[in-house]
């Protein structure tokens, strides 16, 4: 018999709702993206129509869209330069909190959003801890121009760096290339793992057609990880 509490979207939900805690009357919020990010959205409209007051900048269109339908007040950064707190799910984090983040291709908006915020708290199922970051392909978004160009740069830079793969660049089920919000297209980087995060993430930066990558470091400072037998509370420099 499956315990249906076990189940990963179930923890997905707890994380979100534990999440939800730390909102408070008045704040400004970051909203992220991806399924997880999806049940934090719901249960945050379900608190608005009861009566809870937020301002929130969504990390994706899709994002908007759902708040938007739940009643949920919307802002940009232009209006709302700078947040209380921002929310988002992540596909891979390890103990220091340093993430994997783009596996729904919305990394340069919510890496925008959670730099704008005071607080970031990503909420995960127990799958996406890891002991070493890596095993997920790395995400990376880059300029639609010199493409392959860009592509062939990336592999030097992550073999340089330790950790020698492929990067993909990310198609949609038809062929066509994924597009992102911001009208550029991903990189997936398959490297198994990843010796130092930081600094690769660096050194993608120092890459002409890159426009951002999906290593968080030194963004997220605390994660609820729900497991089966509970939610599991990380803090950076714990
Ligand atoms: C979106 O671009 C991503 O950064 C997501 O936050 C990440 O992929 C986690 O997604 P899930 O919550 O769907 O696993």
């Amino acid at each position: 018999m499956t315990d249906l509490a076990t189940t990963l979207d179930q923890q997905k939900r707890i994380a979100a709702a534990k999440a939800l805690e730390e909102v408070d009357h008045g704040m400004r919020l970051g909203l992220g993206t991806g399924s997880t990010a999806r049940h934090f959205v719901d249960l945050l409209g379900e608190r608005v129509r009861l009566g809870l007051k937020v301002l929130c900048v969504p990390t994706s269109i899709a994002t908007m869209k759902q708040a938007a339908s739940l009643g949920i007040p919307l802002t940009t950064l232009d209006e709302t330069p700078e947040l209380d707190l921002a929310i988002d799910g992540a596909d891979e984090l390890d103990d220091e909190l340093t993430l994997i983040k783009g596996g729904g291709g919305a990394l340069l908006r919510e890496k925008i959003v959670a730099s704008a915020c005071s607080r970031f708290i990503v909420i995960a199922d127990s799958s996406k801890h890891v002991a070493r970051l890596g095993r997920f392909p790395l995400p990376v978004e880059v300029n639609v121009f010199g493409l392959e160009s860009t592509r062939i740069k990336v592999e030097a830079v992550c073999e340089a760096n330790g950790c020698p793969g492929s990067a993909r660049l990310r198609r949609l089920a038809d062929g066509k290339p994924f597009v992102t919000d911001g009208g550029h297209h991903i990189l997936d980087c398959a490297l198994g793992a990843i010796p130092d995060a930081e600094r690769l993430g660096v050194a993608l930066n120092g890459i002409a057609g890159v426009v951002e990558h999906g290593i968080f470091a030194s963004l997220c400072d605390t994660a609820f990880i729900a497991r089966s037998d509970g939610v599991a509370l990380l803090k950076r420099n714990a």
